[in-house]
C-alpha cells in the first residue's frame, strides 16, 4: 500500500515537473521570440524600411524588414571554437579594401588589427590599399607588421579616377564648394578631395588594376572598430546565397548634397528602363512611388559587395549617366546614395543583404548586433535606433540651393 502510495506521488512528482517545464520553456520562447520581434521592428525603423510595406512574406533577406508574424532568420551561426583555421576553410574570390592616406596611419592599423582579430586571421583574404599618393615607406613597413601573415599590397589610383575631369566648369564647381561650404556649412561642402574620394568610390575603385581578379570586397575604413567575432565569412555567405550588396548601417543623407541627384535617377529610369529590375527595392529609396529620394542609404563606409555587380552593363551604364550630369563636383554627390539607389534599382531585393552578425563602429554611428552570441565588445543599446531628424535649415536651404541652380545654369 505504501509502495502504491509512494509511486503514485512520484509520477505526480514527474507529470508536475514535467508541465512546469514545458510551460517555463513555451514562456522563454515566447519572450525570446517577443524581443527578437520588437527590437527588429525598431531595426526595420533604423533601416528606414517600416515605411516600406514590402508584404510579410518578402524579406530583403537578412533585413529587419519584417513584421510582427514573420519569422526572424538570421545568418547562421558557429562558435569560435568550431570555427576551422585559415587551411581548412574555403574562401570565396575576394579581398579587404582601404582606400586612405599616409597620415591615417593609425587608423589604419587600427582597423586592420581587429578586422584581422576578429575574422581575417582565420581566412587570409589579402588586403589592398589605396591611396591617391605613394605610400610612403613608413606607413608600408608598419601596416606589413599589422597584417602579420596575411598579404597586403599597396596601391596607387591612377590619375584619371581621382581627379575632377576636365569637361567640369570649375569656376560653376568652386562656387558651389564655397556655397556648400562656409556658407552652408556642409561637412566636406567646400571640399575638392572628398567629392574625388566619392566620385572614385562611385565609379572607378572596381576598375582599379590590383582589384581585377577578384569578385567580392569588403570595404574598410582608417579608424572603424568591428566589435564581435565575426564566425561566419561574409564573403562564402554572400557568394552561397546570391547576394550583391551587404551593409550594417542605413541613415539618411543629407539633402543638400545632392539637390539634383534623383531628378538625374529619373531620368535615367526613362532613358534605360530595360536595366531596372522588375524585382527591384525602389520602396527602400522612395516613399512615393518613384517620385522623390527619400534620402535613406546604405553607410557604404561599410560595404561587402559583389564587384561584378559594378562592373555590369547596367551599374556602368548608371554611373556614367550620373557622372555625366556633373553632380559630383557641381553638387557633393557622396558614393553612399549612389551605390544605395543603384543596388536598389538595379538588383533584385533578396540580393541586399543586412549583416546583423557584424559589430562596426564609425563614429559616430554604430551597430551592435542582437545576436551577441559570439564575442561582442559592444552596447546593443548605443546601436543607432532612430530615424535621424533631417533639420529643417537643410530643407530650406535645398530648396535655396534648387532655386539657385535654376536661375544660374
Ligand atoms: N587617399 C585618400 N583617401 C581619402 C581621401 N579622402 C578620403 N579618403 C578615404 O576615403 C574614405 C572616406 O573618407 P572619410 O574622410 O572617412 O569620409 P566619411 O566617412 O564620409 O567622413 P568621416 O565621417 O569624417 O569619416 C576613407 O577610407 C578615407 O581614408 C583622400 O584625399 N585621399
Ligand atoms: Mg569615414
Amino acid at each position: 500500500m505504501l509502495a502504491h502510495v509512494n509511486i503514485r506521488r512520484l509520477a505526480f512528482a514527474i507529470v508536475a515537473s514535467c508541465t512546469l517545464l514545458s510551460l517555463c520553456y513555451f514562456w522563454t520562447q515566447n519572450l525570446a521570440q517577443t524581443k527578437l520581434v520588437d527590437i527588429h521592428r525598431v531595426d526595420a525603423h533604423r533601416v528606414g524600411l517600416a515605411e516600406v510595406g514590402l508584404d510579410n512574406s518578402t524579406s530583403l533577406s537578412g533585413f529587419s524588414t519584417t513584421l510582427a508574424t514573420t519569422t526572424v532568420v538570421p545568418e547562421p551561426t558557429a562558435t569560435p571554437s568550431n570555427a576551422a583555421t585559415t587551411n581548412s576553410l574555403r574562401r570565396a574570390n575576394a579581398t579587404l579594401v582601404m582606400l586612405c592616406r599616409n597620415e591615417d596611419l593609425a587608423g589604419v592599423i587600427s582597423s586592420i588589427w581587429q578586422l584581422e582579430t576578429v575574422f581575417n586571421r582565420n581566412h587570409g583574404y589579402p588586403w589592398i590599399l589605396l591611396n591617391d599618393e605613394p605610400f610612403t615607406d613608413h606607413f608600408k613597413k608598419q601596416v606589413r607588421e599589422a597584417t602579420d601573415r596575411t598579404p597586403v599590397t599597396f596601391g596607387m589610383v591612377p590619375h584619371e579616377h581621382w581627379n575632377q575631369p576636365s569637361w567640369i566648369d570649375e569656376e560653376r564647381a568652386e562656387i558651389n564648394r564655397v556655397l556648400m561650404g562656409a556658407d552652408a556649412g556642409i561637412p566636406y561642402g567646400d571640399s575638392l578631395s572628398y567629392r574625388n574620394m566619392c566620385r572614385f568610390n562611385s565609379g572607378f575603385f572596381f576598375k582599379h588594376e590590383l582589384l581585377q581578379k577578384y569578385r567580392y570586397y569588403w570595404r574598410v575604413e582608417p579608424g572603424v572598430d568591428f566589435t564581435c567575432d565575426v564566425v561566419v565569412d561574409p564573403f562564402t555567405f554572400m557568394e552561397d546565397h546570391d547576394k550583391l550588396y551587404g551593409f550594417t548601417l542605413s541613415i539618411f543623407e543629407i539633402p543638400t548634397t545632392i539637390p539634383t541627384l534623383w531628378s538625374a535617377v529619373k531620368d535615367f529610369m526613362a532613358e534605360y528602363p530595360e536595366y531596372i529590375s522588375p524585382d527591384n527595392a525602389l520602396k527602400f529609396v522612395s516613399d512615393d512611388g518613384g517620385e522623390n529620394y527619400n534620402m535613406c542609404h546604405y553607410w557604404s563606409n561599410f560595404e561587402i559587395a559583389d564587384m561584378d555587380f559594378f562592373r555590369s552593363d547596367a551599374y556602368t551604364k548608371f554611373f556614367e549617366y550620373l557622372d555625366s550630369k556633373g553632380g559630383f563636383y557641381y553638387e557633393r554627390w557622396g558614393d553612399a546614395p549612389v551605390h544605395t539607389i543603384a543596388i536598389s534599382l538595379l538588383a533584385r531585393k533578396e540580393q541586399v543583404h543586412f549583416f546583423e552578425n557584424i559589430g562596426y563602429r564609425h563614429k559616430p554611428l554604430e551597430h551592435c548586433p542582437i545576436f551577441t552570441g559570439s564575442g561582442c565588445t559592444c552596447d546593443q543599446s548605443d546601436t543607432i535606433g532612430e530615424i535621424m531628424d533631417v533639420p529643417s535649415f537643410l530643407d530650406e536651404r535645398l530648396n535655396q540651393m534648387v532655386d539657385y541652380f535654376r536661375l544660374h545654369f
